[in-house]
């Protein structure tokens, strides 16, 4: 077993980790107190290749494995999981659903716009009534001569308002999960409607979108997948998708531990740095193993990923136990800064209102506990 990345691997982790520090970091306070990352960043980032990262060349992309794909996430979720949120759902979700299940034309018409950042994607699944309970939605997609008529409504969704086409999971047969459908909608078609949420706890930058479908009519060339592979291909989008939550996280905790050390080597209290405290050390050993078994856990399920090995369990393990990290981290970060870490003038506080969405979205930690429990035991506990 070797734990070494590749010299390629260390090149791309670094250009992320120097790009995050000049372009993203010195902005996401700004960021988050307008509630609006610069759009100008989908350019930059493209501009990189990190919109492509995983997509075949052929296609705009810029190649790479998934490895690499975690590497980039911990750095984005290091600056600004906003920006860590806009690469993973257009890509992750999206473009890599759109490479695994599109056909030609669909490719064609899709990944060169999404790699370049002419377009973003963004993937709606989650409703108002269904979250974790996927498989029951009830957006509707109804035969209208040679197409389809997408009536229903979605919540939370991530690129919401920028996107320039939504990934639709809808019900185009009976119930439960059989009867889903996915299909590739550009968002300007009529009857598509969209409303930024805005007062979110975190995440403050990012476009989280309510969006509503009153017969919005695709042709049966954009469906996604076969009729009724719909939930299929949601799941297998968020098995890949939990490994970056979760090294999104990593990245998070470890923007915590670093701000942490930093501090308490500066802060004097009682005469002497609070770094030279034990209960200040023991937060910052705790941060520092948790952080470092969560990357482990996010790089065994990429490798599995790579190797074309079964990898759905791995991805729970990790995205449950990072997110979790990162929640963690953060917590003990304020404690370490004190009554700093309350106001936003330093970055742990934006941390913790980030930090807190992960152990929700792409899967809840308490739908991970129960797929993990279903794999090791056999039995549904759904
Ligand atoms: N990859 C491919 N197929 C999968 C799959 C996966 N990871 N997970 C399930 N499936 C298939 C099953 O094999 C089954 O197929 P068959 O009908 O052919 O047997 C079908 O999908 C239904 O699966 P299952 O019975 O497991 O569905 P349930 O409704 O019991 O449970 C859970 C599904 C709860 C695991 C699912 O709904 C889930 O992950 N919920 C969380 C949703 C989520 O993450 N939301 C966040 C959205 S993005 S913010």
């Amino acid at each position: 077993m070797d734990l070494t990345l590749s010299e390629e691997q260390q090149q791309l982790r670094d250009l992320a980790r120097d790009w995050v520090e000049r372009e993203v970091v010195p902005h996401a306070t700004e960021w988050d107190r307008i509630e609006q990352v610069d759009p100008k960043i989908v350019g930059k980032l493209a501009e990189l290749g990190f919109l492509g990262l995983g997509i075949a060349e052929e296609h705009g992309g810029s190649g790479g494995d998934f490895l690499d794909y975690a590497l980039l996430m911990e750095e984005l979720g290091r600056g600004d999981t906003s920006v860590r949120g806009i690469v993973s759902v257009s890509l992750g979700l999206v473009a890599k659903s759109i490479q695994a299940y599109g056909d030609a034309e669909q490719k064609q018409r899709w990944l060169p716009a999404l790699c370049t950042g002419e377009t973003l994607g963004c993937f709606a699944l989650t409703e108002p009534g269904t979250g974790s309970d996927a498989g029951n939605l009830v957006t509707r997609a109804v035969r209208d001569g040679d197409g389809w008529l997408i009536s229903g409504e979605k919540i939370f969704i991530t690129n919401g308002t920028w996107a320039g086409v939504a990934l639709v999971f809808a019900r185009t047969g009976g119930p439960g999960a059989r009867g889903v459908s996915a299909f590739l909608v550009p968002t300007d078609r009529a009857g598509f409607g969209r409303r930024e949420i805005k007062g979110k706890l975190g995440l403050r930058g990012q476009a989280t979108a309510e969006l509503t479908f009153d017969q919005v009519r695709v042709s049966d060339a954009e469906r996604l997948g076969a009729e009724g592979a719909g939930f299929k291909i949601a799941m297998s989008a968020l098995d890949k998708g939990r490994i970056a939550v979760a090294a999104g996280s990593v990245g998070l905790a470890r923007g915590c531990l670093e701000a942490s050390i930093s501090y308490a080597g500066e802060r004097t209290q009682f005469g002497k740095p609070i770094a030279a405290y034990q209960l200040v050390q023991e937060m910052i050993a705790e941060m520092a193993v948790e952080t470092e078994a969560a990357r482990l856990l996010v790089w065994r399920a990429a490798d599995l990923v790579d190797r074309g090995q079964p990898f759905g369990t791995a991805a729970s393990m990790a995205k449950l136990f990072a997110s979790e990290a990162a929640v963690k981290a953060a917590n003990q970060a304020i404690q370490v800064f004190g009554g700093y870490g309350y106001v936003d003038e330093f970055p742990v506080g934006k941390y913790m209102r980030d930090a807190r969405v992960t152990t929700l979205y792409e899967g809840t930690s308490q739908i991970q506990k129960l797929l993990i429990g279903r794999a090791l035991t056999g039995i549904s506990a759904f």
